[in-house]
């Protein structure tokens, strides 16, 4: 198939699972097209010869306050559908991307027309979509896609109860991992290098903890400190924290204030996160919203339990009491205690993180999630 997928580029779950889904398609022997902003956050130098990266412009004209990116966007989509016979348009996120292909599409003038699947990531949904400045735009986004995909059951029931969508058909497709890529860097920390890569971050005997996100107030990262605070309190250990964004001046100002600024590490973005990953213990999510949980996902596959929040697609992901615990949005002390007991008990750690392995690699294994988004095109074509 002739696939163009639309996503945000910059670190964020929804583009880390198109680029992903991008690329196993082209391995799949499918033509695929991004189209974006700019480079996506994870393509890096992977380039295979059947992936193309097509830049969408913006003329910053004194008129305009910013770049008419959606219109540049449905105009970029038009050359990518009239030079490449594309079958199917793919967008990641309700808007803009949604909107520029069915706006995209109306602008063709002759010739087939591509099938426009839409999947919804979460903040599309409960945040932005939400707000009113875009709601209609979304809401007909949404009901004007031919197949909408939404990454949880709870994500799809938010869309229409909450941003009130009017249709009933949403299909919910998880989102995957590749697992082998996660459990494979972690074996590799029985080699010496692995050994090396660990000891970079804690002694042989401390702990290692981890929290992986865009440090946006969503994510609740002074929580991940507190958490912290409490366990490093009762045992050796250290916290690794991944990632850029807004609020991680202040989780690192709150560091300094609980005395545990030595014991963190604030490493910044990471594109191959699994290298990190693989030197952690136990992952910590202690999100107030998330519709799935990418990061608690690619933890599992690495082979670390996770302690997270209750809330949104979170309990899809981590089956509370068997690949980690969940708590209440906000109950710090709940969970430092879920991460002291699994620390401190060698059996339930190693129990907890091979069940969390186990449950990546067969509930979110790449090839049958790839095998329902083609299912997914293959609709939107009969639709179109
Ligand atoms: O969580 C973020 O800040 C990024 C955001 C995005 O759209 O890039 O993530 C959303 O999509 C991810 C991939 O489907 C999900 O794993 C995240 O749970 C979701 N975030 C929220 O719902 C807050």
């Amino acid at each position: 198939m002739n696939v163009i997928i639309l996503l945000h580029s910059g670190v964020g779950g929804s583009g880390v699972v198109a680029t992903e889904l991008g690329l196993t398609l082209a391995a799949g022997g499918h033509q695929v097209h991004f189209i974006a902003n700019a480079v996506p956050f994870r393509l890096g130098d992977a380039t295979p010869a059947n992936v193309d990266f097509h830049q969408i412009g913006g003329l910053a004209y004194p008129l305009f306050d910013t770049p008419l990116r959606t219109l540049s966007e449905a105009s970029r989509i038009v050359e990518v559908v009239e030079t490449h016979d594309i079958d199917v348009i793919h967008a990641h996120y309700a808007i803009p991307h949604a909107t520029a292909a069915l706006l995209a599409r109306q602008m063709l003038r002759q010739g087939k027309r591509p099938g426009v699947v839409t999947t919804l990531h979460g903040t599309d949904v409960t945040l932005v979509g939400l707000d009113r400045a875009y709601l209609r735009a979304t809401q007909w986004s949404i009901e004007s896609s031919d197949v909408v995909t939404a990454v949880s059951q709870s994500l799809a029931r938010t869309t229409t109860s909450d941003l009130g969508v009017r249709r009933d058909d949403i299909l919910v497709i998880p989102n995957a991992v590749d697992h082998g890529r996660y459990a494979s860097a972690r074996v590799s920390l029985t080699s010496q290098q692995g050994v090396n890569a660990r000891r970079r971050y804690a002694e042989p005997f401390e702990k290692i903890l981890m929290h992986v996100s865009n440090f946006r107030a969503v994510k609740r990262t002074d929580d991940v400190v507190r958490i912290f605070a409490k366990v490093a309190s009762q045992l050796p250990a250290r916290l690794l924290m991944v990632g850029e964004g807004p609020e991680r001046p202040q989780a690192m100002a709150l560091a300094e204030q609980l005395g545990v600024s030595e014991r963190i590490s604030f490493v910044g973005s990471f594109p191959r996160v699994e290298m990190l990953l693989a030197v952690a213990d136990l992952f910590l999510l202690p999100s107030a919203q998330e519709s799935f949980g990418l990061a608690a996902l690619e933890a599992m596959a690495s082979g670390m339990p996770v302690v997270a929040s209750s809330t949104g697609g979170i309990p899809e992901v981590v089956e509370d009491g068997v690949t980690g615990s969940l708590h209440p949005v906000g109950d710090v002390d709940a969970m430092a205690a879920s991460a002291l007991r699994l620390l401190a008990d060698p059996e339930l750690l190693q129990r907890t993180s091979l069940a969390a392995s186990e449950r990546a690699r067969l509930v979110f294994g790449e090839t049958h999630i790839t095998a329902a988004y083609l299912e997914a095109y293959r609709t939107a074509i009969g639709r179109a």
